[in-house]
């Protein structure tokens, strides 16, 4: 393994050090609590996970290492994962060594097509995608140097392995997956001349004369790669790898949870709701009839997806960035304008609803309507996206966690009974 291997190894005995000693010196320190609403409601708020690859704040979103999203959009997605795992941008031989390491590792192996043709063709592109990367599980050198018995300060190194390995196959994977459900034909060779984005959006096989979609997928890349750590898709690959299941187990787990329309399955809901009010309008809507829409849907009991979020109190930084380059290439769409006219009308409806607490677009709520712009028409392939993207922050987690021996994750539940039980005493001592 390069560079990026070399300078881990540098830093590792460091930070296990620091937090070591944190710990020790500071371990009883109260940082959060936790009420009944919260047991009963997700855990939202409550502060009981360490994350330090990207932080998400209320009123600023999503913060790389200290830089905010929006300062990284020009950057390449393996500049992205080298400065989530390190905490510095790549210089360019760092980014170099990064980048043939990737390429060393891109060959997928015949069995994951195998795996892939066999599903039954109605498979969701997410069920194909969590399956190959499930299957290539039997490759992980984790589980190999495990069984022989290695020790644990060399954890962190097999996961390393095992990242770069998943990574290396995810643009292949995906852009397969692509071609194999949507019927387009064989997957597309990989060009070992592109960058990692521009390789995943050439072997996706669509046109691309001004480059523009190649530019795309890399901010896409960029913009979905981490949110620090209590995301359900995070938060599933910290648990599922704390058992020391390996990396192509604990990512595809994580996947699973992308899969939900809650979270990553947003951006294909998205669209297929902007979809709908262009056809039931014939086109872009006047406001007033968007806003009939807009209600109609949250008086049949739905959700309007690609807003609210669970953490942000703002627009979605990364919203912004998408918004910004729809701008610029397509201000005249008709889906980016349905996309743009709910952006302005939306919030206002879901403060007057009352309900939402953040009544502002996600980064969900505009991706989609570039995606078909640029050809990407199959809407149920978006999370397919995201889930390339993602995977970036779900592998770095997991190589610091390994680095730093976090245990099991391992919390305790209470059962409504405790809880009653527990209210009784303390409005008795009341
Ligand atoms: N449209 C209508 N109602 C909503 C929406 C929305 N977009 N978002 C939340 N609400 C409702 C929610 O259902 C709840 O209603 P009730 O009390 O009847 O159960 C109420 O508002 C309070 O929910 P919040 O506390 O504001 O939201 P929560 O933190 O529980 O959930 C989301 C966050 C993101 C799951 C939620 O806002 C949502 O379902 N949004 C639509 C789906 C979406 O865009 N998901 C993508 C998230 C980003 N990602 O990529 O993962
Ligand atoms: C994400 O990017 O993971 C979503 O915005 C969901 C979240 O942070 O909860």
């Amino acid at each position: 393994m390069g560079k990026l291997h070399d300078v881990l190894a540098q830093r590792i005995p460091r930070l296990r050090d620091e937090i070591h000693a944190l710990v020790k010196d500071h371990g009883a320190a109260v940082i959060s609590e936790v009420t009944i609403a919260q047991a009963f409601g997700g855990m939202r708020g409550v502060k009981g996970l360490v994350c330090d690859t990207s932080v998400v704040e209320a009123e600023t979103g999503l913060i790389v290492r200290g830089i905010p999203i929006s300062d990284l959009t020009q950057q390449l997605p393996e500049e992205i994962f080298y400065l989530l795992l390190t905490g510095e941008l790549p210089d360019a031989e760092s980014l170099a060594s990064l980048q043939e390491e990737f390429r060393q590792r891109a060959h997928v192996p015949s069995y994951v097509w195998n795996v892939l043709k066999a599903l039954p063709p109605d498979s969701h592109p997410m069920t194909m995608f969590s399956a190959a990367i499930l299957a290539m599980e039997r490759e992980s050198a984790f589980r190999k140097r495990y069984s022989e018995g290695f020790h644990k300060d060399e954890y962190w190194e097999a996961t390393l392995d095992d990242a770069l390995t998943l990574l290396a196959r995810l643009p292949a994977i995906a852009a397969g997956i692509y071609r194999i459900h949507t019927g387009k034909g064989e997957p597309l060779p990989s060009n070992s001349k592109l960058d990692w984005g521009a390789d995943y959006a050439s072997m996706l096989g669509l046109p691309d004369p001004t480059g523009d979609f190649r530019n795309f997928i890399r901010l896409y890349l960029t913009l979905h790669c981490d949110h620090e750590g209590g995301n359900v898709s995070a938060f599933t690959c910290h648990t599922v790898g704390s058992a020391l299941s390996d990396a192509f187990y604990a990512v595809s787990a994580g996947m699973n949870g992308l899969a939900g329309p809650l979270h990553g399955l947003a951006n294909q809901e998205c669209l297929h709701f902007v979809l709908g009010i262009r056809e039931a309008y014939n086109g872009v809507p006047t406001d007033a009839q968007l806003r009939d829409y807009v209600w109609q849907t949250l008086k049949d009991g739905r959700v309007i997806p690609g807003y609210g979020h669970a953490v942000l109190r703002v627009t979605d930084p990364r919203f912004t960035a998408f918004h910004e380059f729809g701008r610029r290439v397509c201000p005249a769409d008709e889906i980016f304008r349905i996309v743009d006219r709910l952006f302005h009308l939306t919030p206002g409806i879901l403060k007057e609803h009352g309900k939402i607490k953040d009544p502002w677009p996600n980064v969900d709520a505009g991706s989609g309507a570039l995606l078909y712009l640029f050809g990407l028409t199959e809407f149920d392939y978006y999370t397919v996206l995201f889930g390339v993207s993602r995977a970036l922050g779900m592998c770095a987690q997991l190589v610091l966690n390994r680095a730093l021996g976090t245990p099991i994750t391992r919390p305790k539940s209470v059962s409504t009974k405790w809880i009653l039980r527990t209210i009784g005493t303390l409005a008795c001592i009341a």
